[in-house]
């Protein structure tokens, strides 16, 4: 699949309930069953320690996080749709601001779009600070600009690791 009508995109995956490396396998395998959709390259498996709020602290697992990246010819705010579906039928809820999470679904980058509007904001809020969206990217493609940010192996050498580690492939690791 590819041509003039089809966009790139990366999805973060993030996860710290339930086997939260299950969680993350689960949702990788529903995205290759998008529609019109192809699947063409994820990261490994990675732990990070929970980014904290800006005030106050929520005790809470680390997380186990992950990029893939897909080619589509659906819009952004369909594909925003159909990742909500993904999170509801792994049983996300809504709760808590910068608690834990079953799994989270995050349109990083689509094309070079620079969107803000009430349900989306790309490139990702946040996307310039996150060693874990900053580094499983980079193990994709390595010279990515983030439009609005500006090169990833720059936003890389501003970021701290914060506890980030490899852990292997998303279909291999083994708790
Ligand atoms: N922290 C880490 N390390 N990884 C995440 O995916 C993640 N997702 C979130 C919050 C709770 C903000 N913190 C996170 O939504």
């Amino acid at each position: 699949m590819a041509g003039a009508d089809t966009s790139t995109a990366y999805i973060g995956l993030g996860s710290n309930l339930e086997q939260p490396h299950r969680q993350i396998r689960l949702a990788k395998q529903a995205l290759t069953q998008l529609p019109a959709t192809r699947l063409v390259a994820e990261s490994g498996l990675y732990s990070s320690k929970p980014l904290a709020p800006p005030s106050g602290a929520i005790v809470q697992a680390d997380f186990f996080n992950a990029v893939v990246k897909i080619e589509t010819r659906l819009e952004p705010h369909d594909l925003l749709d159909h990742l909500q579906r993904i999170e509801h039928a792994q049983g996300r809820v809504r709760t808590q601001r910068w608690g834990p999470r079953t799994i989270d679904l995050d349109i990083l980058l689509f094309d070079h779009l620079q969107i803000d509007d009430e349900r989306l904001t790309l490139p990702h809020a946040g996307i310039g600070q996150r060693a874990f969206v900053l580094y499983p990217l980079r193990s994709i493609d390595d010279s990515l600009e983030i439009p609005g940010h500006g090169m990833l192996s720059v936003l890389i050498e501003h970021c701290t690791q914060n506890g980030l580690q490899y852990l292997g492939t998303i279909d291999g690791y083994e708790a």
